[in-house]
């Protein structure tokens, strides 16, 4: 059985002049297919080219199955496109999974071009729709998958990430010999915290589950060694969420001279726990801070007050981690004047590394499913394939124009840009 994973060259592609990281989730499904499979990753995100490439090399690999990433909502488009391409030349079952899949699944199992849907987590769903392609079993995967005649959706999410295999880390896939990427790695999964425009957390279900540091510090002494550079991100959606098991992970890293950076939300991070982290090796948090002002803060349920993001930044200044703080404008009840402070707080943070942007809309998130109760206009007919476009604002508020957003948004773009020069 040939398997081809694929993710698609998406319009609006974006990396902040940061390293490229490769596609976890494909290398996670590879890792976790069964071993009569002979499997191959395309990753042309990473290596953007025209669909007339695209398809011409995953037809040299001559699938039986091919799988389609929609991690991002802007995969989803070119993936369908890129299908029906391979559909016309050869008999092939397709096959979509991610975010944008399991939300859009109604619409997406309608589209000639796609056989299946792997919702949600998809190391052992696939596996048993691959189980079922190739007659293994007669038994239609019982829960995580739909076909266009079997809509059950009974979701399973894997309880113990330890029972899955570490991602396939041949990296030859990706990247170039000698191209310098981000050795990325993810030790637990979701999210509690139910941010109304986040579709991570969704996509667990808003259930965290952790890997044990064993199985974390395995997997990163193989990285580290072979691609013999020590550093590496975690990618967690909030790596510091629990916070014992950071002060032991510290501990254990501590002796492997790694250089490592992660995720953090301000109200899960103290000067004692920064103190930890840096003299165990990380140099880099990223901080989701989304909003400046008191008020919107609280109604995200993010209970910090603008001078403590201020503080946290200035301890890890002091530190040498590098901080990074991330906003969005236009949330929810946001108003001019919350915009203002939200502009003011970015301006204050001593960093160099900011980001801010307009409210996007995913499906699946809590805004998506309603957006009235937000106040937000959603057009669910939008063009996903260039919703990532930071440079405008693709929904209005109750209280703020998609043009007035935009215009803030400008503004943040040249505090950011203004940051980064100093
Ligand atoms: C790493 C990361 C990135 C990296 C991407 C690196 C890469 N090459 O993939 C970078 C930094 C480039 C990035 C950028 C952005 N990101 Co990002 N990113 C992530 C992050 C934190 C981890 C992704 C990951 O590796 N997960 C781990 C793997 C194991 O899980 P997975 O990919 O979801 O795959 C599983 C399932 O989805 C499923 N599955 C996935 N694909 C397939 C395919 C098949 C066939 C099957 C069967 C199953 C399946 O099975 C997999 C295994 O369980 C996620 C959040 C998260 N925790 O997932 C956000 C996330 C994907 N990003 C998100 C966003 C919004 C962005 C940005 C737009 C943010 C911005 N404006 O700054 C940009 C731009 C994207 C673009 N257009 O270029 C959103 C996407 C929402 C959406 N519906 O589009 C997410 C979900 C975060 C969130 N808070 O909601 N990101
Ligand atoms: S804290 Fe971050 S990962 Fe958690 S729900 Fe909010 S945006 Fe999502």
């Amino acid at each position: 059985m040939r398997i081809a994973l694929a993710v698609p060259t998406v319009k609006i592609a974006y990396f902040d002049g940061k390293l490229p990281e490769p596609p976890l989730g494909l290398m996670s499904l590879a890792a976790n297919l069964p071993d009569y499979c002979e499997v191959k990753i395309f990753d042309f995100y990473n290596n953007p080219a025209p669909n007339s490439y695209i398809v011409k090399s995953i037809l040299a690999f001559n699938p039986d199955v091919i799988g389609f990433s929609t991690v991002f909502s802007s995969m989803y488009r070119p993936s369908l496109d890129i299908a029906k391409l391979i559909k016309d030349e050869i008999d092939v079952v397709t096959v979509l999974g991610g975010n944008h899949a399991t939300f859009m699944y109604m619409e997406a199992i309608e589209e000639k071009s796609i056989d299946f849907i792997v919702l949600h987590e998809g190391e052992i769903a696939f596996g048993n729709l691959v189980d079922y392609l190739s007659k293994k079993t007669n038994l239609f995967p019982p829960y995580n998958v739909i076909s266009k005649d079997k809509r059950n959706t009974e979701i399973q999410l894997i309880e113990d990430l330890d029972s899955i295999n570490p991602p396939l880390r041949d990296t030859s896939y990706f990247f170039k010999p000698n191209q310098k990427y981000r050795n990325s790695i993810i030790t637990t999964r979701g999210c509690p915290c139910g941010c109304p425009y986040c579709s991570t957390s969704a996509m667990q279900q808003y259930k965290y589950r952790e890997r044990s540091l064993n199985s974390v510090l395995d997997e990163v002494i193989q990285i580290t060694t072979s691609s013999n550079d020590n550093a590496v991100t975690f990618v967690d959606d909030i790596f510091t969420y629990n916070r014992d098991r950071v002060i032991a992970f510290s501990e254990i890293i501590k002796k492997h001279n790694i250089l490592w950076g992660c995720s953090s939300r301000i109200n899960t991070i103290d000067e004692e726990l920064i103190q930890i982290m840096s003299s165990s090796g990380c140099k880099g948090i990223f901080f989701g801070i989304e909003s400046g002002s008191p008020k919107i803060m609280k109604l995200l349920n993010r209970n910090y007050a603008p001078d403590e993001v201020i503080r946290i930044f200035r301890i890890c200044k002091d530190l040498e981690i590098n901080a990074y703080g991330s906003f969005i404008l236009g949330l929810p009840f946001e108003e001019e004047d919350d915009i203002l402070k939200t502009l003011e707080l970015a301006k204050k943070l001593p960093t160099t590394q900011l980001r801010l942007g307009p409210l996007q809309v995913y499906p699946g998130t809590k805004i998506w499913n309603n957006p009235d109760l937000f106040g937000v206009h959603v057009d669910k007919t939008i063009d996903f394939s260039s919703i990532d476009n930071d440079n405008r604002a693709h929904f209005s508020t109750n209280w703020l124009s998609k043009e007035r957003i935009t215009e803030f948004n400008i503004i943040g773009r040249q505090i950011s840009q203004s940051k980064l020069n100093n």
